[in-house]
């Protein structure tokens, strides 16, 4: 523990705060004790730590951000970040600094405006898995080359329905989806860094019994574990899986190729609260994936049912590791694991313990080698932030940024000072605490997840915005804060509300991410709807036709602004109508929709796409069907009609 108080005290040191946690069972510094431990005390805790600023600061910040990071109107952001929708399922886009949200990319969710869920092109992607209506995402993270943005894919997970995507960047739309076999939730999801993203890295966070077919439901069995999951990038399939001891949060790899690392909170393998909270410490493992990677090759896997992907066991047995996972304790239930911007640590963010565990990346191959004593060696500092350490992000100027959910701080600190602190030198560590408003979970500053790392902008996501906003009922949004890094102190500089729930955000310079402007006739995102086109003979650029198949009933049409080819078609009662539409317009911007009113049909057209969408005709009768996207001064006529004759 460093001898100096932090700069800027935090509110919550106030007598009065002071008196209302130890009340709570908590205190600021040393572990929070066991009596601490129940859910109530942290609830109480998290009331606690509402710093509140104050009228001056907030004046002064006002001022700043009003002079000198308002992006003014038509000009654009120097950064493009992608923020997780939680539980909403999408993925947003917003430029910084303004914080404008630029798109939304629907993933996971069901999308009125774009027919993402809807459309046959959408629901391929999402292949079995687009019976869900539902997802919860949290980790999206951009692909790389050499530890560099390569600007190509965003992956995202989904923890609701355990699933990993992929959005192709030049489009914004996701382009794959893969339900993970054998796991429930995956939660913490990273890219391989270097020499390139071969590799996506996925945690299935919760314990289940396997076969998991209802006669287990022991989580102490041994056959109970959870499995890392390692994916292969380019083609969205499961290249293999790593069954471990407890069970897996967060992840990170390193910038060698060689490791990854994972945070446990579960070592217990408890199924209540207590008991996840009975360890002091739980553990980081760490994966060799070189050698994980060769015992693949060599066939030393299991299958697990009717999967094929092969699984590696790397729990341990007995005090035997396995030759591709090491286990290194830490305190306790760490949450966040993040790989330094200087490829120099892994830091697991401690959460139920104010300290955070930097592990020495270079450490490690003695580690595997045999040639430690004792895995916690390659932990070379454990410095003490505040109460509630959940993630850490970098400025490539040796500093490290923690969020403190508890205490609702972003808390400052330099690593070189940890490391000096915890051989027990006399150094104060930490730089500044900045209080946020509220509860900060992830925090995310520019290209900070790359080698690159620029220390400019740093955004932290709060949880909770009570007061910061206009009063919008009991559901309050979340508090993105945008806070300026660039000088010796950081500057809160911009609050933007956000709807449920951005765990965490990414962001690449804008010279990283190359969009089209319209799309290119030979993508592969509508490929099947051409090649069925094709099939029936139909040339989608020009051709406006009805194609009759038995009880199948396919309408082949063009979009120009302001109308459809086809203008009316007629159906029998009952028959299954796939409406194919190809936007002819060259224009950018010059989207058109499609909507069929009351037949819960509508999907999104931009220039050059080809869309299609299929339903039952079950009701006789005239049915409007319209343009839905405001395309042309003559948009509300841009209409037709469908003909259904009773059965
Ligand atoms: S996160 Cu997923 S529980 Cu801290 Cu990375 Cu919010
Ligand atoms: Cu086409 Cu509106
Ligand atoms: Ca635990």
């Amino acid at each position: 523990m460093s001898d100096k108080e932090p700069k800027n005290k935090p509110a919550i040191d106030s007598k009065e705060q002071a008196q209302m946690l130890e009340k709570a069972g908590l205190s600021r510094r040393g572990f929070l004790g066991a009596s601490a431990m129940t859910g109530a005390a942290l609830v109480g805790a998290t009331a606690l730590g509402s710093a509140v600023m104050t009228r001056e600061s907030w004046a002064a910040a006002v001022k700043d951000s009003q002079q000198n990071y308002h992006v003014a109107p038509g000009e654009l952001d120097d950064y493009i970040g992608f923020w997780s929708g939680g539980h909403q399922g999408e993925v947003r886009v917003l430029g910084i600094p303004s914080m404008r949200e630029l798109m939304r990319i629907p993933v996971f969710n069901v999308d009125s405006a774009t027919g993402w869920g809807l459309t046959n092109e959408s629901r391929a992607i999402m292949g079995d898995s687009a019976k869900f209506l539902n997802g919860d995402c949290h980790h999206p993270h951009i692909s790389m080359v050499d530890g560099k943005y390569d600007g190509k894919y965003v992956f995202i997970n989904d923890k609701a329905n355990t699933r990993v995507a992929r959005i192709r960047l030049d489009i914004m739309k996701c382009d794959k989806m893969l339900t993970v076999p054998n796991c429930q939730a995956i939660h913490g999801l990273r890219l391989q860094k270097v020499p390139y993203t071969k590799y996506v890295y996925a945690n299935a966070e919760f314990v289940i019994p396997h076969p998991n077919d209802g006669k287990i439901f022991d989580l102490q069995d041994e056959n109970s574990y959870t499995m890392y999951n390692v994916i292969d990038a380019e083609t969205m399939e499961m290249a293999y899986q790593i069954i471990v001891d407890g069970n897996l949060d967060n992840t990170d790899a390193d910038y060698t190729g060689r490791f990854t690392a994972a945070t446990c909170y579960n070592s217990e393998k408890a199924y209540d609260l207590g008991g996840m909270m009975r360890n002091e410490r739980d553990w980081v493992v760490v994966f060799d994936m070189h050698a994980a990677e060769k015992a693949v090759k060599a066939g030393k896997f299991i299958t697990l049912g009717d999967s094929k992907v092969p699984v590696l066991d790397g729990r341990k047995k007995g005090d035997k590791d396995s030759e591709f996972t090491r286990y290194i304790p830490v305190p306790k239930n760490p949450h966040g694991l993040n790989t330094s911007s200087d490829g120099k640590y892994f830091i697991a963010n401690g959460k139920l313990s104010p300290t955070v565990s930097m592990i020495e990346i270079a450490k490690l191959p003695d580690l595997f080698a045999g040639k430690l004593k004792d895995p916690r060696d390659t932990i070379v500092a454990e410095p003490e932030l505040g109460l509630g350490p959940l993630h850490t992000t970098f400025d490539g100027r040796g500093n490290a940024y923690t969020t403190l959910f508890i205490d609702s701080q972003v808390v400052k600190w330099s690593m070189a000072d940890a490391v000096r602190a915890y051989k027990g030198e006399k150094v104060n560590y930490i730089k500044q605490k900045l209080d946020v408003q509220y509860q900060p979970g992830h925090l995310h500053a520019s290209l900070c997840e790359t080698s690159e790392a620029d220390g400019k902008w740093l955004v932290a996501l709060c949880k909770f915005s009570k007061d910061r906003f206009l009063q919008v009922g009991p559901l309050h949004p979340e508090n993105d804060q945008l806070i300026d890094i660039s000088g010796d102190e950081m500057k809160l500089v911009h609050d933007g509300p956000t709807f449920a729930e951005p765990h965490d955000c990414t962001m690449a310079r804008r010279d990283q991410v190359k969009t089209k402007k319209i799309w290119d006739r030979n993508d592969p995102f509508f490929a099947p709807t051409v090649a069925r086109a094709k099939k029936d003979g139909i040339n989608l650029e020009t051709d406006n036709k009805v194609i009759r198949d038995g009880n199948k009933v396919r309408v082949y049409m063009t979009s120009m602004a302001p109308s459809f080819g086809v203008q009316d078609f007629t159906v029998k009662q009952g028959s299954e109508v796939t409406v194919t539409i190809t936007n002819i317009d060259q224009i950018e911007d010059v989207s058109h929709g499609f909507v069929m009113v009351n037949h819960g049909v509508s999907m999104e057209i931009s220039p050059q796409q080809t869309s299609s969408i299929t339903f039952i005709a079950d009701k006789p009768g005239l049915h409007w069907y319209y343009c839905s996207w405001f395309c042309h001064a003559l948009h509300m006529e841009m209409v037709g009609r469908m003909m259904v004759e009773p059965a």
